[in-house]
């Protein structure tokens, strides 16, 4: 059922939000073991030192830690007719993420499937992992469930200045591009040299601490970092040069492998006549300017050419959290009250968890069209009265708040959707945003809470429906060109 997440910088919204887009918080003050670090590490951006982790085959790994006796098998979580990942063991056989279960139990019968819609355990193991992260270094941004940046400058130029002249430095795991790292590289590069020490210590950590192996990226952006991490899977880490940039912007198949550019820059790129990433390259600025606008054709021409100074921004707590269920048809209006109902009641739970207030609900509906599958989303929001919303962090009142909720819900719905005609809907989406504490009270109680600083009120954000695909991951999607199929309209 639950296909979603904490939207605005969280879960599943995040496939289609950039990692530049991400909204920057405050540092978890409790994580923070060193004042001393600044929310940026200051460094001049040739000199940084960032790490980009994404686990292998991650809800995959989560239920084989559930239940070990699927370690060995072929192992693919389903989310409706569709394999969203599977484990190393089944892509042996030729199962690849996003394949239908058709044909992936055609690749390999003895495919076990295990059911991946309640997001549950997959986001609580997400959260331990961040955590986990920042008890080394605050600077962490998530991406997505189990993607993280890390910008480690500060621990490296320590380490540095602890090193020995006549210290020989290594690499630890892969050079991209270099087929035995020697140490005249090593000693050429000394602050990625101990990067990748430091990320393999924290790899180490990851699997001493959770039992989950990822792979990590090395490199002095978050763009470079993010490219190479996957150079090498699984369970492996890989560090790339500034040599070697030129080398691996030149290895993307397409302008969609640069991570910044989603579905509709792509398109819009396209329409421009260009191909691969050496055309972005070569464009003339002034020409994509007229596309783009001054500030974003520069960007985007940087991205091509690797080059990223943006910096890891900390993520801080979710803004909102959302849930929502994507089906064939739905056409009924009790239909609609008894998906709401069920989306709340799940929601409810988790902000009852999350320990702050939510100030506005928010609702989505995709209306059925042959054409475009994926967009198309309408959204209404309006505040949550306070009798109501504070029952929420304590548990909801014994079912008082939800069916208080399903009706405000229900009158959102029907501003949207006139039921006197007839109506096909794919998607409902309720959202929490707004999130308030409740005072000195309000941390401590969830995993969430207990990690994260209190969030500052949204900011501006919120104002955006989400447009989580849920079922195809955009790894690199569009940056700072924040693509709205439909602004909220606000019902007050
Ligand atoms: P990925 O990191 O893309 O994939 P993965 O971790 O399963 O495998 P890899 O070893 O190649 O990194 O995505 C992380 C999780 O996100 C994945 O386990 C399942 C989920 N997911 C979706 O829900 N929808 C999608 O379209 C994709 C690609 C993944
Ligand atoms: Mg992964």
């Amino acid at each position: 059922m639950d296909n979603s997440g904490d939207d605005t910088g969280e879960d599943e919204t995040e496939w289609n939000n950039s990692y530049v887009d991400s909204v920057p918080l405050r540092p978890a003050a409790a994580s923070v073991s060193d004042a001393s670090l600044n929310r940026t590490s200051g460094a001049t951006p040739g000199e940084r030192v960032i790490l980009h982790f994404d686990l292998d085959c991650f809800y995959a790994q989560v239920e084989m830690l559930r239940n070990p006796a699927l370690r060995d098998v072929p192992l693919g979580i389903q989310q409706k007719y569709i394999i969203v990942t599977c484990n190393y063991v089944a892509r042996g056989h030729g199962v690849t993420k996003l394949m239908s279960v058709t044909d992936a139990k055609q690749k390999c019968p003895q495919l076990v499937l295990v059911k991946g819609e309640d997001l549950t355990h997959y986001r609580d193991i997400s959260y331990k992992l961040t955590e986990l992260l920042v008890s080394f270094c605050p600077l962490v941004e998530r991406l997505g469930f189990d993607e993280n940046f890390m910008d480690i400058t500060k621990m490296v130029e320590r380490r540095l200045a602890e090193t020995p002249a006549s210290n020989r430095f290594s690499f630890k795991g892969h050079v991209y591009n270099h087929i035995s790292a020697d140490a005249t590289k090593a000693s050429d590069h000394p602050r990625l040299a101990l990067g990748s020490h430091v990320a393999a210590e924290l790899r180490d950590a990851i699997h001493g601490k959770l039992g989950l192996t990822g792979c990590a990226g090395i490199a002095t952006s978050k763009l470079l970092a993010k490219l190479v991490s996957g150079a090498f899977k699984p369970n492996q880490q890989t560090t790339l040069l500034p040599e070697n940039v030129g080398d691996i912007m030149g290895s993307l198949s397409g302008l969609r492998q640069v991570p910044g550019v989603g579905h509709q820059t792509a398109k819009r790129l396209q329409a421009l006549g260009m191909v691969g990433v050496k055309d972005l390259q070569l464009f003339p600025l002034n020409d994509l300017a007229k596309e783009f606008g001054g500030p974003a054709a520069r960007r985007l021409r940087s991205l091509a050419l690797g080059v990223d100074d943006s910096p890891v921004a900390p993520t801080g707590a979710p803004q909102s959290l959302s849930d929502e269920d994507s089906f064939k048809k739905m056409s009924t209006t009790r239909e609609v009250s008894e998906k709401i109902q069920e989306l709340l009641s799940s929601l409810t739970e988790r902000m009852h968890k999350d320990g702050r207030q939510p100030q506005t609900l928010r609702l989505t509906v995709r209306r059925y069209s042959a054409t475009n599958k994926w967009f198309g989303r309408e959204s209404r929001q309006c505040p949550i009265p306070n009798h109501v919303g504070q029952k929420i962090p304590s548990g909801g009142g014994d079912g008082v708040a939800v069916r208080q909720l399903v009706a405000l819900a229900m009158k959102l719905f029907h501003k949207m959707v006139d039921c006197s005609a007839a109506f096909h809907l794919t998607l409902i989406n309720v959202c929490f945003s707004n999130l308030q504490a409740r005072g000195a009270a309000a941390g401590g109680r969830g995993s969430i809470t207990s990690f994260f600083t209190q969030s500052s009120p949204p900011k501006g954000t919120d104002i955006f429906s989400p447009q989580s695909q849920v079922l195809q991951k955009s790894p690199a999607d569009d940056f700072m060109l924040i693509e709205i199929s439909s602004p909220v309209t606000l019902c007050y």
